[in-house]
């Protein structure tokens, strides 16, 4: 069934993992092929250079038409150029792993996909890998198993760096994810929603019910709460990397104070960071939450699906097409302290009766201090989000997110995101263990 993921070193759909470990070993470098696979006459191998402004127009150009969409073709991902900047210019990024396919002819780009250098930790292992993202093919290039080659290509040069594992996210079902999330949503602004088609329509008492249960306070509630700065960047490293390592199984770890500042630093339309600085101890860190930009092109009027009128629009909302995009905020990460020094009374050990019971009891302290904390750390990003002028706030049901998703609002989006690994076969992780969050 799967002519070219056979082939590949994932583990088989039917297969169940029971141990961690890759699934070739490093390969000699004689063994890597020095010259690029072969493409279909009329096609070129190209670097896409997106420090050149003409470059990076063609590209965003083709994400723009043919990247990613719902299952029903009525949104399409809206990356801005600045955004993409941000996403393929990290620290220690490799030109060479901005792999495009060009028609020989017209020169005109027609295939993209990237690879960026990551350290992930699975479980108690570190590895260096690719992390490999905006696989995009031309629509009128559809179905020519072109996505094969791209994939072939991007792994040989990053197997020239010495790299052999990746990790990489879809939407849809291929052998093997080591886990599988589910995309949730929270309105920020219903009416704009509705008339897009992206959340269902209401009118009359349950639209006045629903946009009042959505309202939220106009003030954030955490003291301290401001915009992150250049001067937080190293607290923010220690904050995230203790915070990922204690609640999840899958993490990027983050070495450098370079690496923090790239991707978190606030970017205008891009990437907003906001820190907790402790009133009692002005300039220590006690928190953080992130969230990225990224709208999605309307492509269909609201209502277009069923236009045949099989079903009635309800009166009162009329479809529109003078929304060209609905602008998503999208959870990136967040760290606390809260859960530092948890301990029991000497009443509570008694009653415990043994250490294991001692650390179940701490970890369920643990998880309801933390618990309350991120429900007012999401609550103030989603105030800070409708401000900023986002329609809705997205996030997937991984890391600890379920803590606070019901209480907040978020309900279940119709897209899933599953996590995969190349030439690693992992036991499956919950969602919940999943700590790492792809763009
Ligand atoms: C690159 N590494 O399906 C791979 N989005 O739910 C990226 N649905 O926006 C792969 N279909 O549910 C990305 N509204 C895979 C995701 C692709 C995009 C995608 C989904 C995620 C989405 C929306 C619109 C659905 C339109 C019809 C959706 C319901 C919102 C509602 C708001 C109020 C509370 C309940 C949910």
């Amino acid at each position: 069934v799967h002519e070219f993921w056979s082939t590949q070193p994932v583990p088989k759909s039917s297969e169940v993992v029971v141990a961690d470990g890759p699934l070739h070993p490093p390969l000699a470098p004689e063994l890597i092929p020095k010259q690029p696979h072969s493409l279909p006459e009329g096609m070129e191998w190209c670097l896409v250079d997106i420090e050149f402004p003409d470059e990076m127009n063609e590209f965003h150009d083709l994400l723009l038409n043919n990247y990613v969409e719902d299952a029903d073709s009525m949104f399409r991902f809206n990356y801005s150029l600045e955004f993409l900047r941000w996403a393929l210019l990290p620290p220690g990024f490799n030109k060479d792993w901005h792999v495009g396919v060009r028609d020989s002819a017209t020169k005109k780009l027609i295939a993209f996909i990237s690879g960026i250098p990551v350290e992930i930790m699975v479980r108690d292992k570190t590895i260096r890998m690719a992390e490999i993202n905006f696989l995009c093919l031309h629509k009128d290039m559809r179905s020519q198993r072109m996505a094969p080659l791209l994939i072939k290509e991007v792994t040989r040069r990053v197997h020239l760096a010495g790299i052999f594992q990746a990790v990489y996210t879809a939407g849809r079902l291929l052998p093997k994810p080591v886990s599988t999330c589910r995309y949730f949503h929270r309105s920020l602004n219903p009416k704009k929603l509705m008339e897009t088609g992206f959340s269902q329509k209401l009118d009359g008492p349950q639209l006045v019910k629903l946009v009042s249960s959505l309202r939220l306070p106009i003030l954030t509630s955490i003291p301290g709460l401001r915009a992150m700065r250049k001067g937080d960047v190293s607290q923010v490293r220690k904050l995230l990397n203790r915070h990922l390592k204690t609640r999840y199984d899958v993490l990027p770890v983050f070495r450098t104070d370079a690496e923090i500042a790239h991707w978190f630093l606030p970017r205008d339309g891009v990437i907003s960071t906001y820190v907790v600085d402790d009133a009692e101890a002005p300039g220590k860190l006690s928190d953080f939450i992130s969230f990225y930009s990224l709208a999605s092109s309307v492509l269909k009027p609201a209502g277009a699906a069923r236009s045949k009128g099989a079903v009635r629009k309800p009166h009162g909302v009329r479809p529109q097409t003078t929304h060209a995009t609905v602008n998503a905020a999208y959870l990136f990460y967040y760290g606390t302290k809260t859960d530092y020094g948890v301990s029991l009374t000497e009443e509570e050990k008694l009653a415990c009766g043994g250490q294991k019971k001692e650390k179940a009891l701490v970890k369920e302290k643990e998880n309801a201090l933390i618990s309350a904390r991120l429900t007012d750390l999401a609550r103030d990003a989603l105030i800070l989000a409708k401000d900023a002028g986002f329609d809705v706030f997205n996030c997937l049901d991984m890391m600890d997110n379920s803590m606070f998703t019901r209480e907040l609002k978020f309900g279940p989006g119709d897209g899933y995101l599953r996590y995969y690994f190349y030439n690693y076969s992992a036991r499956s992780v919950a969602g919940d263990k999943i700590g790492f969050v792809m763009l």
